[in-house]
């Protein structure tokens, strides 16, 4: 009687213990942080920052007068003159700036190839091109 008694509280025993065990083991799991995305941080920063070439609009003329990009770059065109001038397509519509006063600017991305003529509509004399390769 004594036996059965002992081992029926080993046997208990043994159970509280797995029991114990076995519920511990996944808290632990669940407790450990496991750091993983530290390796994916920094590596996609694939921020295309277009490149950006700059047209001077002084003494009446386009600086520089002929331009060379890449699609999808941008033009920006600042007037260092006294006097308003505009961006404008000789042909086409692929530059129609509105009145650009002076110390103004006027941004606009070039999305497609082509050579861009372009001049000033106050200012016929001036002139410009734009090409994108
Ligand atoms: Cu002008």
């Amino acid at each position: 009687m004594r036996k059965t008694i002992a081992i029926a509280c080993i046997a208990l025993a043994a159970g509280v213990v797995t029991g114990c065990t076995q519920q511990s083991a996944p808290a632990n799991v669940n407790a450990v942080p496991t750091p993983q995305p530290s390796v994916s941080v920094g590596t996609n920063p694939p921020s295309p920052n277009p490149k950006v070439s700059d047209v001077e609009m002084k003494n009446f003329s386009f600086a520089p007068p002929e331009l060379r990009i890449k699609v999808g770059e941008d033009v920006v065109w600042t007037n260092a003159d006294a006097s308003p001038h505009t961006v404008t397509s000789d042909t086409g519509s692929e530059l129609g700036s509105d009145t650009i006063a002076p110390g103004a600017t006027f941004t606009h991305r070039f999305l497609s190839a082509g050579t861009f003529a372009y001049h000033c509509s106050i200012h016929p004399s001036m002139q410009g091109t734009v090409v994108v390769e």
